[in-house]
């Protein structure tokens, strides 16, 4: 892929944003999503890429953009995979907390796993801790790995974990290590990348989430030189169906990523709608805004962070959408 489109991708992420950030607090978090998707929707119809969805908001009769298999982009080559998620954190825009990002993630065709819309269990760390945690080991056991790792102690290590009941062993687990833990209401993709990230404050994630954010998570990692690993999570007999029949014959296996994003030509961006770990979210002045964007390369390591200072005026899509905000 042409390091050109890292920037083109860029405008993605933002016009993504810019778009649910309107929405903040607002307690409506389909409303959000649905501004999100149109806005991320219209900016990829002049993205030179042919880009075929391969994680998005669902498949085709379940969602009227950015479906799974819809193509995106004006058609020329290169031919990529595409995983978006326009508002990775719904509840936390409709209520205003931190954490929301809009991400996306390509890499040449059939190279991210088409992972089922189910859970999944996942870890992740950054460069330093490589090799030296592993999904199935005792929670105590990578603790104190990454400990060492960071040369830190164990009681200045932070874990993010999604703050759901079934994570209640796990969180007991590490408070028996005597970690600290930072427990998050959603969105569990930029904690993961922010694993990873110099001073973002995290230096590990745990538990289970959503599969479609863990492939998310394993490209942005392959950029960062982190590691992460997964294992699916189906709930009932229909998901494990679900698997076998997007040719997943194993449901138990454990996925590494270099599995989850098999190439070494993987673009990463994402821009914050909130603040979170990773980037400042979406603020608002003199009919101005200004984002945060986060653009990563893994074929040549660089990390750029973007801040781009819009003229909402100038943007039809906002602007309109604004004045009905306004009036309504
Ligand atoms: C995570 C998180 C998402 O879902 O995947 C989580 O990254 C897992 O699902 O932002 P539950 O909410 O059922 O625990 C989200 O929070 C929402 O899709």
């Amino acid at each position: 892929m042409e390091r050109e489109l890292a920037l083109e991708f860029a405008r993605v992420t933002e016009a993504a944003a810019l778009a649910a950030a309107c929405w903040v607090g607002k307690g409506d978090k389909e409303a959000a999503d649905g501004a999100a998707v149109t806005a991320m929707r219209a900016m990829f119809d002049s993205v030179s890429v042919d880009g075929t969805v391969v994680i998005g908001e669902g498949e085709m009769d379940e969602a009227p953009m950015l479906y799974i298999g819809e193509k995106v982009g004006i058609g020329t080559p290169p031919q990529v995979d595409i995983a978006v998620d326009p508002l990775e954190g719904t509840n936390i825009v409709a209520k205003g907390l931190t954490g929301a990002i809009a991400v996306l993630a390509a890499a040449p065709r059939g190279s991210l796993l088409h992972a089922p819309d189910m859970y999944m269990d996942k870890i992740a760390v950054g460069p330093e801790c490589k090799g030296r945690v592993h999904l199935d080991a005792p929670v105590r056991e990578n603790l104190r790995e990454v400990a060492r790792a960071l040369d830190k102690l164990v009681t200045e290590v932070t874990v993010v974990i999604l703050d759901r009941p079934r994570h209640q062993q796990l969180i007991e687990e590490v408070r028996r290590v005597g970690a600290r833990i930072k427990l998050i209401t959603d969105g569990d993709v930029s904690p993961g990348v922010a694993a990873a990230y110099e001073n973002s404050g995290v230096d590990i994630l745990m538990g289970i989430g959503g599969a479609p954010e863990g492939v998310i998570t394993a490209a942005a990692l392959k950029c960062l030189g982190g590691d992460f690993q997964a294992r699916l999570f189906p709930e009932e007999e229909e998901e494990i169906n679900r698997c076998h029949e997007m040719g997943i014959s194993q449901v138990d296996r454990l996925f590494t990523i270099d599995e989850l994003a098999t190439s070494d030509d993987v673009i990463f961006v994402a821009t914050g709608i909130t603040d979170s770990f990773l980037l400042k979210g979406v603020r608002y002045y003199k009919r101005r805004a200004v984002t945060q964007t986060l653009v990563m390369r893994s074929t040549s390591g660089t990390i750029r962070h973007i801040e781009a200072n819009h003229d909402l005026d100038r943007k039809p899509l906002f602007r309109d959408h604004r004045i009905k905000l306004l009036i309504e």
